[in-house]
């Protein structure tokens, strides 16, 4: 397939139901403040089968008995909106990033039409009228309508001869497996993460507050083509680092501690997500370097561990061992259940368009599938947090480390350091 987006649309269109209509819509910013809004980020199901970035769209799929109709609707631009935010997509360029006709490219304003005659003909589409309809029904909380009920609230309220369909796990299944064209943009994230990380370490020395490196991180992989950071850049120092997700980033360094960084820079809207912890004095002190060298034990061995037909379970299972027998053979625990106050997370995730991207975890590691693997130990009363994470693809007979460049090793760390 020479357009990935298009490839994956189909591959998607085999899971379907026949009789199906499926929705998705492309999200726009949130709401900030006045007259602010966010950032916007594209939905990423919807970036998936597209390739567009564009606020406000939606993509239309109609799965009949035979036939199989693909349908996208942009925002035409007015010239208020030329003057004052500039020119939208036009359908000649929808059309070249996403494969679909540009006569299957409408205008927002044609969609109430097209789909009552959808619904009431199947006109044109070679179909009687669809009996399923596909939203993503994603849920952030328990008692939150899903992002699609809301924005296709007339569909559910109106036409009730519609049996709802999830899409959710039919794309969150095809999302776990990377192309070669994903791999490609993964590559580069985590290559930029790299770079961003040699800026950080060059400047270890120089700052004095979590913020400035954690500025000095985004600084470098802006200047390097990235979007910005992927998540939420963690910068925490001596205990600031035993809390998991520490945001604050804004704690004086003591130049006795370590700092641990978990960030990654994105990339065409492709993540990377990377953990390394530093000694802020440029060595790492005797016991500093125990505990470290045990997490970079756990990573290693999990890394190699990584292949086809392991589970989740198994490979969690295989990295806290290493964790708990470590700790003991140091006199940090005695019982195994101790770990569990200074390791209360799982080995990794699946990566990719999302951080901690979609996927179904109760399935297999396969072939495509890319991953990571950060074991950590966080011991509050030594005011210690450590994490080592890297971003691993499975391979046909085990894995490759896409981020093998970034140095991890006691010696490399301290000889960089030391030239920084
Ligand atoms: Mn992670």
């Amino acid at each position: 397939m020479k357009n990935v987006f298009e490839g994956n649309r189909k591959n998607l269109i085999k899971l379907l139901k026949k009789e199906s209509v499926v929705l998705i819509d492309s999200g726009k910013a949130p709401h900030k403040t006045t007259d602010q809004y966010y950032h916007y980020t594209t939905q990423r199901n919807f970036f998936y089968l597209t390739g567009l970035n564009e606020e406000k769209c939606k993509l239309v799929i109609i799965k009949s008995e035979k036939t199989v109709s693909t349908m996208l609707f942009i925002e035409e631009t007015t010239d208020y909106m030329r003057q004052w935010v500039g020119e939208r997509i036009s359908k000649k360029e929808a059309s070249e990033i996403t494969s679909i006709p540009e006569s299957k490219i409408y205008y927002l304003s044609q969609f109430d039409s097209i789909f009552r005659s959808l619904m009431t003909y199947g006109r044109g589409f070679g179909m009687t009228p669809p009996k399923y309809v596909y939203f993503d029904l994603y849920r952030v909380t328990a008692k939150e309508t899903p992002y699609a009920l809301n924005q296709f609230k007339f569909v559910t309220d109106l036409y009730k001869e519609l049996k709802i369909k999830n899409i959710n796990k039919e794309i969150s299944y095809l999302r776990m497996f990377k192309s070669k064209f994903e791999l490609g943009e993964m590559q580069k994230a985590i290559d930029i993460t790299r770079i961003g990380l040699e800026n950080v370490m060059n400047k270890l020395a120089k700052r004095t507050n979590e913020f400035q490196l954690a500025a000095d991180f985004l600084h470098q992989i802006t200047l390097e083509g990235s979007q910005g950071n992927s998540f939420n850049t963690i910068a925490a120092s001596g205990e600031n680092a035993t809390v998991l997700h520490y945001e604050s980033n804004n704690g004086e360094l003591n130049r006795d501690s370590l700092m641990l960084f978990d960030l990654g820079s994105l990339y065409n809207n492709y993540g990377s997500d990377i953990s390394r912890t530093y000694p802020l004095s440029g060595k790492f002190n005797e016991r500093q370097k125990i505990l470290y060298e045990i997490v970079l034990k756990a990573n290693k061995e999990s890394i190699k561990f990584v292949k086809p037909g392991i589970t989740w379970k198994e490979l969690n299972k295989f990295g806290k061992d290493i964790l708990i027998s470590e700790c003991k053979k140091i006199g940090l625990i005695k019982d195994d259940a101790e770990i569990n106050k200074y390791y209360f997370h799982s080995i990794g995730h699946f990566l990719g368009l999302d951080t901690h991207d979609v996927g179904q975890y109760d399935l297999v590691l396969s072939e495509g599938m890319v991953i990571t693997i950060e074991p950590g130990l966080y011991i509050k009363e030594e005011g210690i947090g450590i994490r080592i994470e890297d971003d691993i693809l499975v391979t046909k007979d085990g894995s490759k480390n896409l981020s093998k460049n970034i140095i991890k090793e006691v010696k490399d760390i301290e000889e960089y350091l030391s030239k920084a």
